[in-house]
């Protein structure tokens, strides 16, 4: 089982084997933690992610960390919210569960998420966090994984998430 701890702060100085992006299905860089990790791991990040052609919403696609304090950056297109009925809840959970098993097959032990699909592409939070939470914690593997919330409203909800 995959253990999960959480911390309030910014990703991108995140020290371990890998992160997670909430990316876009262009893989093409955007606003929010996608913004703030291409722009501290440098242009190199953009010039991978062109070459992985883009990547499906719920799967996951690697690229090194270049100037990141990580060997990995995971890449991970979340769900845009609409009403909850265009399978967003399995395709959250599928966000989850691939990034996972890329750290496992890059040979991870740490590993950090954002709360992905909760900002720009407008998933509840609570909902959010309670997907997380179950997909990280069911997820059978010996990884430490590490929430990082990057306001105070994110990291209250975790905290109740976790239970
Ligand atoms: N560290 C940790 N979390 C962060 C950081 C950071 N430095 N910056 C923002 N967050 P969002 P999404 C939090 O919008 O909803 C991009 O344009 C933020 O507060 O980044 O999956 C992509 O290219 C929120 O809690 O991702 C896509 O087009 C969480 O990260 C789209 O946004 C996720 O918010 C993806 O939207």
């Amino acid at each position: 089982m995959a253990d999960l701890k959480l911390i309030k702060g910014d990703i991108t100085q995140f020290k371990g084997d890998a992160i997670v992006n909430a990316a876009n299905t262009g893989l093409v860089g955007g606003g929010g933690v996608d913004g703030a990790i291409h722009r501290a791991a440098g242009p190199q990040l953009d010039i991978a992610c062109r070459k992985l052609h883009g990547c499906p919403t719920g799967e996951a696609k690697v690229t090194p960390g270049f100037n990141l304090p990580v060997r990995f950056i995971i890449h991970t297109p979340g769900p845009i919210w609409r009403d909850g009925s265009f399978e967003e809840p399995k395709l959250l959970r599928s966000c989850y569960e691939n990034s996972l098993k890329r750290a496992v097959e890059n040979g991870c032990q740490t590993v950090a998420f954002p709360s992905i699909s909760t900002g720009i592409y407008g998933y509840p939070l609570a909902d959010a966090c309670q997907i997380a939470v179950s997909a990280i914690r069911r997820f059978n593997a010996p990884l430490q994984v590490t929430m990082v919330a990057f306001d105070e409203t994110t990291y209250r909800a975790f905290e109740k998430a976790m239970g």
